[in-house]
């Protein structure tokens, strides 16, 4: 029910603005959407044996992504399917717009300060942290910034290779996170979760 109250009054918001509902979140789709692109785009450099390269060394196609143990966002924005169309007047109550974007929202967190304080910083994050920093900043202005506990997340050890390796396999998970949070955005941008 509380969850209900909070819904309710973001779409009561965003239905009172001035500006058409659908763009509330339009602007936060092409965000993802570079996010998503820039992340794509440093993946392309796995495994190749450049000077100065990422991921010299070792071959980044084959480890596993890292995901943050902290979030819930897979679960919590998985669209309502709707191919079970009948007798259910429940079905927007399934679905949280509002829990959905703060998991987005605490992703961004971690993901930000991680690549932030990985070291030596390096030139080829650069894009990523900026798309990071952009939808992060987007979804702040719509009101729906993570709250509460953040515990940390440590994957850096100190040791150069090593957190080569942890940053391939957590850009990996970022990857896959950043596909989440495009379809998560882009069926709330539809409004289909409340028809
Ligand atoms: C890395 O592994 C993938 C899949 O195992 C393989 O297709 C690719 O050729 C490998 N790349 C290098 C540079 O070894
Ligand atoms: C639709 O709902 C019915 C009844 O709850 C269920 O038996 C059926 O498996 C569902 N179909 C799909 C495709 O989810
Ligand atoms: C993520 O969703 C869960 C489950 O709905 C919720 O308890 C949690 O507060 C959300 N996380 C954030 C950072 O808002
Ligand atoms: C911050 C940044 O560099 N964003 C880029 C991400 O990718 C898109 C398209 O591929 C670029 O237009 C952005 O400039």
């Amino acid at each position: 029910m509380k969850i209900c109250v909070l819904f309710c009054v973001v779409v009561a918001l965003a239905m009172g603005s001035p500006v058409p509902q659908n763009t509330r979140q339009g602007s936060c789709t092409s965000a993802a959407r570079s996010l998503l692109s820039n992340l794509s785009h440093i993946m392309e450099k796995e495994g190749k044996m450049k000077h100065q390269d990422l991921f010299a060394g070792f071959n980044c196609t084959d480890l596993e992504a890292r995901m943050i143990p902290y979030t819930h966002t897979a679960s919590v924005c998985q669209p309502i399917a709707t191919d079970n169309t009948s007798c259910s007047n429940s079905r927007s109550s399934s679905f949280s717009e509002t829990e959905c974007l703060r998991n987005i929202s605490g992703d961004l967190h971690y993901y930000d300060l991680l690549l932030n304080s990985y070291q030596p910083s390096v030139s080829d994050l650069g894009p990523v942290m900026t798309a990071t920093k952009d939808l992060m900043l987007c979804l702040k202005a719509n009101g729906d910034a993570a709250e509460g506990e953040f515990p940390q997340w440590v994957v850096w050890s100190g040791s150069s290779f090593d957190d080569r390796l942890s940053l391939c396999k957590t850009l990996k998970g970022f990857h896959v996170r950043a596909i989440t949070m495009n379809r998560a955005l882009a069926y709330i941008a539809s409004g289909d979760h409340r028809k």
